[in-house]
């Protein structure tokens, strides 16, 4: 734990003015808690930086934040942060219900990137559930089109369309589809499922509007299956020398693909490492915690000259208690009083984690 004097910086999400000082403590490698002084404590939760601090910093320097030459782009907020919880949890939960309505279904992948779904519709995009086709809009290439079911519930929650539609995914006259399909679903833009053509797709977008000179941002999300693709490789080449500021990848780095673990299969190593070696913005970040996606996003924004990738170290099936930690948890069949279960034991965990009586 660190303390040290705050200097005045631009914040983006309170209100301050005059001379602003503070104490912070590092805590985590991204996330740090703050307590700035004229602000109730429990407000501020984190500070989000343009660059990480040094992984050990020396305690015995009184040191401000300018000594590691880091800026603070914005802070987090407790409420910000409460919201996206609660946001992740219902995704989650509504995603189960959802899968065990149905009976069968991708529940691994869907469920690994639920922390994602929250930042991105949480927070980090600009949409309009009333006016899915709003021209000023972010984009979602949500490659993995497979995990869906995840998508349409964030998507309904949000309200783009009704919960009710949710209980008729998969099924014939649906317009939830186990793939995504932007000619029947409200919110979604791009139709995808056959893996690998994603980020070529992002890359076109951003380069699109880079060229129009418009705000939009994409964002993609890609497997870590998908990514022993050929055509992934091709694309990051591209994306790479295409330097665009306007487009924040993500990899679902989940260590699973369809039929086992990547590493037994075809192991993808160090993959930050590798897109930087292709000229990206690289940053590798703990995929289910909500505060660390968000700065990660924030700072992706701010790589100046460079397109951006996050990849995410995820867990495939995280809170389904039958699909968490098993091998072939890719596509499963479950009966609704399984799921029922699952669900009713993710609510006691929740309940556990906030101190509340299940
Ligand atoms: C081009 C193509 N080949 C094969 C498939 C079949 N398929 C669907 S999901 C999947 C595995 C994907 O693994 P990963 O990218 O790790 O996604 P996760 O389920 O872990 O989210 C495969 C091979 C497909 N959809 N598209
Ligand atoms: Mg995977």
């Amino acid at each position: 734990m660190l303390f040290g004097v705050l200097p005045p910086r631009q914040w983006k999400n309170i209100v301050c003015s005059g001379n602003l000082q503070g104490l912070f403590m590092v805590t985590h490698k991204y996330t740090y808690i703050a307590v700035i002084m004229g602000a109730p404590p429990d407000k501020v939760v984190g500070l989000i930086f343009r660059e990480q601090l040094p992984a050990t910093p020396n305690p015995k320097e009184n040191c401000a934040m300018k000594n590691f030459g880091n800026e603070v782009t914005g802070v987090l907020l407790a409420s910000t942060l409460r919201e996206l919880d609660d946001f992740a949890f219902a995704i989650r939960r509504e995603t189960m219900l959802e899968l065990g309505h149905l009976g069968f279904g991708h529940i691994g992948g869907a469920l690994s990137v639920v922390e994602l779904l929250a930042v991105l519709y949480g927070s980090a995009m600009q949409v309009d559930p009333s006016n899915p086709h709003w021209e000023e809009r972010d984009w979602l290439v949500f490659s993995k089109g497979h995990a869906g079911p995840s998508l349409y519930a964030a998507l309904a929650l949000k309200g783009f369309f009704p919960l009710e539609m949710l209980k008729t995914l998969n099924q014939g006259g649906t317009k939830l589809p186990s793939h995504a399909d932007r000619n029947l679903t409200p919110g979604i833009d791009v139709s995808t499922g056959s893996l690998g053509q994603g980020l070529s797709v992002g890359l076109g977008l951003a380069t699109a509007f880079a060229l129009d000179q418009k705000d939009n941002t994409v964002y993609v999300v890609l497997g870590d299956g998908e990514c022993q693709e050929g055509q992934i490789w091709e694309a990051v080449l591209y994306g790479g020398n295409a330097k665009l500021e306007n487009l924040v990848v993500f990899i679902d780095y989940n260590k699973q693909q369809l039929d086992g673990y990547i590493d037994d299969i075809n192991p993808l190593g160090d993959l930050k490492a590798k897109w930087e070696e292709f000229g990206w913005h690289a940053q590798d970040v703990d995929g289910h915690d909500l505060a660390a996606i968000a700065a990660a996003i924030d700072t992706a924004k701010d790589a100046k000259g460079r397109s951006s990738v996050i990849v995410l170290h995820t867990i495939k099936g995280k809170g389904c208690s039958f699909a968490e930690g098993v091998a072939l948890n890719h596509h499963m069949r479950f009966t609704k009083e399984q799921m029922d279960e699952a669900v009713a034991q993710l609510v006691r965990e929740r309940g556990a984690d906030h101190g509340l009586e299940s």
